[in-house]
């Protein structure tokens, strides 16, 4: 929606950069953005914005950021760089792409999917159907390097992977914060803009909140009480309080109370786990656990809340269960000021059909072919692409010899980026869609550019489910499309007609291609509520109708909406959702808070949620095995210190380094350590030094020593190392940064979800000569 006055005007559009999906309004003057501010407005985000929202500007004007397809010739130093039309792109990947999957077959071809798919409707919507028509199961994405845990934990026990529950933060009375730092990440699997007002309201209340991190963060530091956790003690510091408090009382189950089953088995699992057991693994000493553990039960209403730090380290999985089933067994799952479910407008799975029961979630159908990790959610571990790539055809299968990135950047994202930027380079052919020529995409024979994000409609379909409270809001393009420019969806469908086997002529007919499947998805939601074949004809071709007047993206989010929760069911309900109805609100609608849900969000097959499912009862058995080997010490032998991981306002993963306005000022990807940790290394403060992983890859960082980290701890951000040859971000190179996964292990997982372990690993710091330095 746009309000104008001669040739300046203010549109609103909804960030797409990180999960606090906060309201814009972007001033434009003609074409040109002249600045971008929070929309005071927005209901749902109420003006808040932080420093990469108003890079967006930069974004759409970075000279860097491609606009027209590109190929390579030639490789490493003699690779050259064309720019071509959109048909000889295609032209160029039907040529080298479709010979090698006929010769080879689809299990040659892998899928890489990143970060920024979550944050663009039309990759959302038209990802999964370039990957079904890919038909491969090589499927990786950057959620092995994030939040597989949380989505495993969570489908076992409530029945769907979505199915994550989310502070109540306006009317709790304590928040515990594990292994997060909503101040500066804005939060994640929690769209929370603004965390640091409501953590204020939540203190002026009379609440509290606690925040749990080896380092005292940003959040830490506006917090009631933080403990300097051991890295990677998290699990052991969740059953120390399960412990705790199965032993001093019975569950209080609260709203959830008649629709569990496991508790018997859960309090029988976790009886050797005492306080006391657990206190030198977590780093915390025992009458801490204890009183953690008490404060969550005694307080009126309460949420505990994990993230990252506890995700992405060995035992992720197994924490995110604790952390749910201590939410659990104090009453606060789907309480008042506990852990609720968002009802979300449109596409979400755990509110269409028929409620309370389900199919539940299934994992482990395939194997990887190298290391034999177990499908997860339809992939396989991020840390197994490498090995797909460069271990020749066995036994098992062939050997990757295509890739298609989609908005991912692995090579720096990912741990060992080296050992994958070799595989890249023995692939036959690689195809990215990305909008820089990065670490990763230097590989590709081909890259397919996106437009800037002022140019696409927006609707958030992911955070919608994880919000902190109920609203829906839509963002139409803010400029036109250029002329010889595509929208991803549109280069989605054609390269899935492509690989569905349609001729290069049917597969240009996007349009027609775009109506076969939104026809064949509504037979299926049909058919999935229950009608018989045979009767689905007249309905779908209604609702073809209904929404024939918009395309893409925007017609499927059309009917999604209208048919969801709270739509008009097609005129119905005349005061209900449609696209419409946001279209004449640019500032959002707001639906009310949180509600409780239970049993009717629940999709597991017996219709309870499971407190105990056997996966994680067996995954216990790592937890005893890592006690016993305590005493012989965690760390490896001459790597003292324990590195983890840091995010930065300005800084977003591994893409936002170009953006001038978020490049500008003090150096960012410093390694915080503890004074007395530098003294014993003999480095001074804003030294270099090398840090070297246990594998003993090395890279050299800048020191600073900071009070705020725990002793043995060095803190450093990822998606940095801006330094590989043949990249053209030309003002993230001017100051690189250190790549941290450059050091880290991509075979270390947690076994279950398949994540990578990035946070809490061994390291060694080491002065460098002063001649070098
Ligand atoms: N050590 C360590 N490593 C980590 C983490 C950590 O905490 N520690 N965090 C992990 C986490 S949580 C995540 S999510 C991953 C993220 O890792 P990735 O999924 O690789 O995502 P990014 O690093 O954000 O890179 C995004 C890519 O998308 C491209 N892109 C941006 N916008 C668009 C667009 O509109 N269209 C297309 N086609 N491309 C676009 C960018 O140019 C870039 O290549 O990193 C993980 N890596
Ligand atoms: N500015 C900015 N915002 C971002 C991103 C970004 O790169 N920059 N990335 C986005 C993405 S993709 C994601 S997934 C989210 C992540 O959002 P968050 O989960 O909030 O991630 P972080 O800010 O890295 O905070 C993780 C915290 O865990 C702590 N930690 C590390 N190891 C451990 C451990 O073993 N135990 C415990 N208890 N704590 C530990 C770290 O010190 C850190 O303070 O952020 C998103 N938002
Ligand atoms: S917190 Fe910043 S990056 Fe995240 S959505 Fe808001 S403005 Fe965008
Ligand atoms: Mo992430």
């Amino acid at each position: 929606m746009t309000e104008s006055s001669d040739d300046t005007r203010t549109a609103y559009r909804i960030c797409p950069f990180c999960e606090a999906a906060c309201g814009l309004s972007v001033q434009l003057c003609g074409d040109e953005v002249v600045a971008v501010r929070g929309d005071r407005d927005d209901v749902f985000s109420r003006g808040y914005l932080c420093p990469k929202g108003v890079a967006l500007k930069d974004l759409h004007d970075d000279p860097d950021r491609l606009r027209t397809p590109m190929i390579r010739r030639g490789r490493g130093e003699h690779a050259r760089w064309e720019a071509c039309g959109w048909e000889e792109a295609f032209a160029e990947i039907e040529r080298r792409l479709m010979p090698l999957l006929d010769a080879h077959g689809r299990r040659t071809l892998a899928l890489s999917f990143g970060n920024p798919i979550v944050h663009k409707l039309g990759l959302q919507l038209y990802v999964p159907r370039l990957a079904r028509a890919a038909g491969t199961p090589n499927v990786f994405s950057a959620s092995t390097l994030d939040q597989m845990p949380k989505h495993v934990a969570c489908g076992l026990m409530y029945g769907h992977w979505l199915s994550i529950p989310v502070p109540d933060i306006e009317r709790t009375d304590l928040l515990i914060v594990l292994g997060a730092n909503p101040i500066a990440s804005n939060g994640s699997l929690w769209t929370v803009p603004d965390f640091r007002g409501k953590a204020r309201a939540l203190r002026e209340r009379g609440g509290r909140l606690i925040v749990i991190d080896p380092r005292r963060s940003e959040t830490a530091d506006v917090a009631d009480e933080h403990h300097a956790i051991r890295p990677g003690g998290d699990a052991f510091l969740l059953l120390g309080m399960l412990q705790h408090l199965f032993a001093t009382g019975s569950p209080t189950l609260g709203l959830a109370d008649g629709h569990v089953v496991g508790i018997t088995e859960l309090q029988a699992a976790v009886a050797a786990f005492t306080p006391e057991r657990m206190a030198a693994a977590a780093g915390l000493d025992a009458a801490t656990i204890r009183q953690l553990a008490e404060t969550l039960r005694d307080a009126p209403r309460a949420a505990l809340y994990g993230r990252i730090g506890t995700c992405t380290q060995p035992f992720g999985t197994l924490c995110s269960w604790l952390v749910e089933v201590l939410n659990l067994i104090t009453g606060r799952i789907d309480a008042e000021g506990g852990m609720r479910w968002p009802l979300a407008p449109a596409l979400q799975a755990n509110s269409t059909g028929t409620g309370g029961r389900g199919r539940g979630v299934v994992m482990g159908r395939r194997h990887s072919r190298v290391s034999g990790a177990p499908e997860v959610m339809g992939e396989f571990p991020m840390g197994c692409l490498a090995e797909e790539i460069d271990t020749p055809d066995n036994a098992d299968g062939p050997q990757v010899r295509a890739l298609i990135t989609i908005a991912s950047n692995p090579v720096l994202s990912a741990p060992n980026g080296a050992r994958l930027s070799a595989a890249l380079d023995g692939l036959d052919f690689m195809l990215s869609l990305d909008i820089y020529r990065n670490e990763t995409t230097r590989h590709a024979d081909v890259i397919l550019p996106a437009l800037s994000p002022l140019q696409e409609p927006h609707y958030d379909i992911a955070f919608t489910q994880l919000a902190w409270t109920h609203a829906a809001r839509f963002s139409p393009p803010v400029l036109p499309v250029p002329d010889d420019a595509w929208p991803e969806w549109r280069v989605l469908m054609r390269l899935a007609a492509m690989l569905d086997g349609h001729d290069a002529a049917a597969a240009a007919d996007v349009d027609a291609r775009d109506e076969e499947a939104l026809k064949k998805d509504l037979h299926g939601m049909l058919g999935a509520a229950g009608m018989p074949a045979e009767q689905q004809a007249e309905p779908v071709a209604a609702l073809l109708r209904a929404s024939a007047h918009l395309d893409g993206p925007e017609r499927q989010l059309d009917l999604a909406l209208r048919a969801g929760h709270w739509g008009d069911r097609f005129g119905a309900r005349p005061e209900g959702l449609s696209l419409e109805a946001l279209r004449a609100a640019p500032h959002g609608i707001d639906l009310g808070p949180l509600q409780a849900r239970l049993p009717e969000v629940l999709r597991t097959p017996d219709g309870r949620i499971q407190a105990a499912p056997p996966a994680l009862l067996a995954d216990l058995a790592r937890v005893e095995a890592a006690l016993s080997q305590a005493d012989s010490e965690v760390p490896g032998e001459g790597h003292p210190l324990i590195v983890i991981g840091r995010r930065d306002v300005r800084s977003n993963n591994s893409w936002m380094h170009n953006l001038p306005t978020l490049a500008k000022g003090p150096e960012r990807c410093l390694a915080l350590i503890h004074p007395q940790d530098a003294a014993a290394a003999g480095i001074a403060d804003g030294a270099l030094a090398h840090l070297q992983g246990a594998g003993g890859r090395e890279i050299a960082v800048r020191v600073k020593c900071s009070e705020d980290m725990r002793p043995g701890v060095v803190s450093l951000p990822h998606g940095w190392g801006h330094d590989l040859p043949g990249t053209t971000q030309r003002l993230a190179s001017e100051r690189p940064g250190a790549n941290l996964n450059a050091l880290l292990d991509e075979t270390l997982r947690d076994p279950l979800s398949g994540t990578s372990v990035l946070s809490g690993v061994p390291v060694r710091l080491r002065a460098m000569d002063a001649e070098t330095a």
